[in-house]
């Protein structure tokens, strides 16, 4: 090799590599810090919490602009890329998503049916429903699920062949969606309750379960619950 030969050349080889090394290293772990999620708390709420949420196809900036993924409106109005949100114990959320992306059918039909809101029902566009049927109209984007709390509500999707779809969030409502509302009730104590969405919406990812479906920030997080 005699590329090598010289001690020296040696040395500042090694010292490149390590050099480089070095430099992936700290990308990796600020890449990590860089992503970490706020907590966007309505705590502070007094009465019922009126959630809104919405559900992008991309999210358009930072460092995964492809992945799908939810954005919260905070309590001053603006969206914001989290899905960690203090909420009240014992306190009725009235949730309201603007789903933006197109659907389809259901791995498993079970995810079809709406449980665990107050009246066992969600409204999309302001029909009141128990069951969204995947295998019908454009079928199913994403859902919203707190196992502990029983909560399942599936996201009726856009139509893929939607003339004006968001490109990039925060999606405006000029852009083609539906709206799904629904409400439950936070349990009385305090607890951290992980939230997230069962369909495998992670394209391009193994079987889907990849990339946003991994993260949280994307499709999971958490509701903090606090004493009121
Ligand atoms: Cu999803």
């Amino acid at each position: 090799m005699k590329m090598f030969e010289k001690p020296l050349t040696r040395g500042l080889a090694v010292l490149a590599v390590a050099g480089v090394l070095a430099g992936v290293c700290l990308w990796g772990i600020f890449g990590f810090l860089r992503s970490s999620v706020p907590t966007v708390d309505f705590s502070k709420t007094a009465g019922p919490v009126n959630l809104r949420v919405q559900t992008v196809a991309a999210l358009g900036f930072g460092p995964h602009p492809t992945w799908v993924s939810y954005l919260v409106k905070d309590p001053a109005g603006a969206w914001v890329h989290s899905t960690i949100w203090q909420l009240p114990a014992d306190r009725q959320i009235n949730v309201t998503v603007e789903e933006y992306d197109s659907g389809g059918a259901l791995r498993n039909n079970l995810w079809g049916g709406i449980t665990g809101t107050l009246d066992s029902q969600a409204a999309i566009n302001g029909q009141s429903t128990a069951v969204v049927d995947p295998s019908a109209g454009n079928g199913i984007a994403h859902t919203f699920n707190v196992p502990d709390l029983g909560l399942n509500v599936p996201l009726y999707g856009i139509s893929s062949k939607a003339k004006n779809p968001c490109s990039a969030a925060p999606c405006s409502t000029s852009s083609d969606h539906n709206t799904i509302t629904f409400s439950f009730h936070t349990p009385p104590g305090a607890g951290n309750y992980r939230w997230q969405c069962f369909i495998p919406c992670g394209l391009s990812y193994l079987y889907g379960n990849g990339g946003p479906m991994g993260a949280i920030g994307f499709m999971s997080g958490f509701l903090k619950v606090v004493p009121a």
